[in-house]
């Protein structure tokens, strides 16, 4: 394997950062996770554009142009001649020393690693996932906003855990208000009295590409899509959900709190979602090799 650093190609065992870099101190960095399908690098210029907004943000200066990160992507998955693959793009604040202010820190450090994907098997789309909400609630946006990819995912990282806790596959996160925001690394739409509704950015939820492309293939699936605040009580009583992600694509839920979601089994819709998200993924993307 080789992992691209600062300009350069390590292997595995020699990819390594220092321990005064303020992405490890701190959490103090953004990143991307992408997916390779079939030779091309799927929505590469909207994980780029996400990651400079993610930048700006934080006010974070990446020292390559968005043309040059997208090379460092390509690149990297051409390195481990790799054709379909999960790709984690990171960029630090960079060495500082061990004080917080990040004005020590010289250059941001950059990294990207490309491995190959663990599909997920047919059996979870097919059966769905159990869901539960979470104590934890969304960190209200006028902290850090849920639209940046931060390295700071110890929220989520909660989240996560009590989905272990609760034996389940994944969470609906709250906000501070109550509605719906999204799940700990995945958005949600929900399918209830014949609209399709996901949350807003601003009720806390990412601004998943999965999530864009969804509403882009709304009107081919024969149905738009509208942002609005949700509650538990939507979900519980909708007749389908399907959370979206990157690593996960488009997936039913088949629970949530206990209660039963529709038919409990893979909805038309859902279905027809995942359907024109694979052909998508399968046609569309930046090359790998020219
Ligand atoms: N919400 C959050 C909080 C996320 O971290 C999504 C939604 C979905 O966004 P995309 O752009 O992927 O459609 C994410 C994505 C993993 C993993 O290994 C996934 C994410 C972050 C970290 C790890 O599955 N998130």
């Amino acid at each position: 394997m080789k992992i691209y650093l600062d300009g350069e190609f390590y292997d595995r065992e020699s990819a390594k950062i220092s321990v005064f870099d303020h992405g490890l101190l701190y959490g103090d960095g953004v990143f991307e996770g992408i997916r390779a399908y079939n030779g091309r690098v799927f929505r590469l210029r909207e994980h780029v554009t996400r990651l400079f907004n993610s930048a700006k943000a934080i006010l974070l200066a990446i020292p390559l142009t968005m043309e040059e990160i997208e090379e460092v992507v390509l690149a990297t998955c051409r390195q481990n001649n790799l054709r379909d693959a999960y790709i984690r793009l990171v960029v630090t604040r960079g060495v500082g020393d061990l004080g917080l202010n990040p004005n020590k820190c010289g250059r941001p450090t950059i990294f990207c690693i490309a491995t190959g994907i663990t599909i997920y098997p047919d059996e979870v789309y097919e059966k769905g996932l159990k869901l539960v909400t979470a104590a934890t609630q969304r960190v209200p946006q006028n902290s850090l906003s849920s639209a940046v990819k931060s390295l700071n995912y110890l929220n989520q990282i909660l989240v996560r855990l009590e989905g272990n806790l609760a034996g389940a596959d994944e969470l609906i996160v709250l906000n501070h208000e109550g509605y719906v925001a999204e799940c700990s690394a995945d958005n949600i739409f929900v399918w209830r009295a014949g609209r399709l509704i996901t949350p807003s950015i601003s009720a806390g939820a990412l601004g998943g590409i999965t999530r864009q492309t969804v509403i882009q293939l709304a009107p081919e699936v024969g149905v738009t899509v509208s942002e609005e605040n949700l509650t538990r009580y939507d979900l519980w009583t909708a007749d389908e959900i399907f959370l979206t992600g990157t690593a996960v694509e488009v997936v039913p839920a088949r629970e949530l709190d206990g209660r039963v979601i529709g038919s409990g089994k893979m909805g038309p819709l859902t279905r027809k979602f995942i359907e024109a998200y694979r052909r998508l993924t399968r046609s569309t993307g930046a090359a790998i090799f020219a």
